[in-house]
């Protein structure tokens, strides 16, 4: 297991985050079809705009970040945020079979929603999974009180849902029909 990031530098990988996955058009920059950047030009926009970052700072967030939100292209000269995008992006990631239960962490707020729509992606261009639930019980309480939805693959593959798995393991689906959804234990942790 990695080291944990330095707290000082949060704010830069929340920085990065808002950037790679959301606007990135705030310091100027474009990112390509498929969400990648080049590194170099990121951090001259970044800046330019007023938010200096060092090459040695950049490279210890991608590397310590938690969830390894960002992703290095093969030659090492471009960063793409693996998953979380609003903006409109082609990971081409190819699509893979999931494990037959994967899980879906959120508020218990939304929960009569959910049951009744399915998840959607709400502002972001696919919904996330976790392949476990104390993972999904994380990001659930990122929104509030949090509960788990088993989530049935194999029934939502039979409904036409393609799944994918991000370069940090976070699953991602289009959408997910209400009746492959159940309600989980919600593990304490
Ligand atoms: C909910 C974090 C009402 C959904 C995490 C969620 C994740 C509905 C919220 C990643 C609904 C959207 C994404 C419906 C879905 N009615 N509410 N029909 N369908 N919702 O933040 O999954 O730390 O866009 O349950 O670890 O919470 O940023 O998605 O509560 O991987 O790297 O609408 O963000 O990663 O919230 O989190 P979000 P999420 P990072």
């Amino acid at each position: 297991m990695n080291d944990p990031l330095p707290e000082h530098l949060v704010g830069l990988s929340k920085f990065l985050s808002l950037v790679l996955r959301h606007d990135p058009a705030a310091i100027g920059l474009a990112l390509d079809a498929n969400g990648w950047t080049d590194i170099d030009t990121l951090l001259a926009r970044a800046a330019a705009a007023g938010r200096p970052v060092t090459r040695a700072d950049f490279d210890t967030v991608v590397a310590l970040n938690d969830k390894r939100r960002f992703s290095l292209s093969e030659d090492g000269r471009r960063v793409r945020a693996a998953q979380g995008h609003s903006v409109a992006v082609d990971l081409a990631l190819a699509g893979v079979v999931p494990p037959a239960l994967l899980f879906h962490g959120t508020a218990r707020r939304f929960l009569e929603a959910i049951l009744q729509q399915g998840l959607t992606s709400q502002s972001r261009n696919h919904v996330h999974l976790s392949a476990d639930p104390q993972t999904a019980t994380a990001v659930g309480r990122r929104h509030g009180s949090p509960v788990v939805l088993r989530v049935d693959t194999v029934a939502a593959q039979a409904a036409g849902v393609r799944f994918q798995r991000a370069d940090n393991g976070v699953w991602l689906a289009d959408r997910v029909p209400a009746d492959c959804l159940a309600l989980a234990d919600t593990p304490a942790t």
